[in-house]
């Protein structure tokens, strides 16, 4: 059984190695994620870390991808009801670090109709920021795991 083993070892290392990072002049984004969604789902969140290393704020202006309609969002709690807002524009300061994230900022990617998100798939989009352009990233789509906060919220979210 012991090769067993070890190629079952060998298979974890690709997932822990899956922190990626995209550049442009002083903007990094880290890690773009996305949970795996239900077959039918509409919409998928993605995550991700925007730092700012430069001296000058810039400012993230939209998100493209492949859908119907991308936009960001950030999750807010209000009164005790969750709900989400549209974000048009996000400005990174110097020397910032802004991180999407379940519960918070995230990217709305709208009107998959049937393009599910499925574990282990590349989802290709566009940041363009004010200064630093456009930057081309993957989402890694990942499994979801028990004990991944619930993003769900979007399962059902509204278009708007
Ligand atoms: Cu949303």
């Amino acid at each position: 059984m012991k090769p067993f083993f070890a190629a079952a070892l060998f298979c974890v290392l690709p997932a822990l190695l899956s922190a990626h990072e995209f550049k442009s002049g002083d903007i990094t984004v880290g890690h773009p994620y996305a949970f795996e969604t239900a077959p039918m789902a509409q919409t998928a969140a993605g995550y991700l870390t925007v730092t700012n290393t430069g001296e000058t704020p810039d400012t993230l202006l939209a998100v493209e991808a492949d859908f119907p309609k991308v936009m960001m969002h950030q999750s807010l709690e209000k009164d005790g009801i969750a709900t989400m807002e549209h974000v048009e524009t996000l400005e990174i300061a110097p020397g910032a670090s802004v991180a999407f994230a379940p519960g918070g900022y995230h990217v709305m990617f709208m009107g998959l109709n049937g393009a599910a998100f499925k574990a282990g798939e590349h989802v290709p989009a566009t940041l363009v920021f004010e200064h630093a352009g456009r930057i081309d990233v993957e989402f890694n789509v990942e499994a979801r795991t028990e004990d991944a906060p619930a993003s769900d919220a979007h399962s059902g979210h509204a278009t708007h």
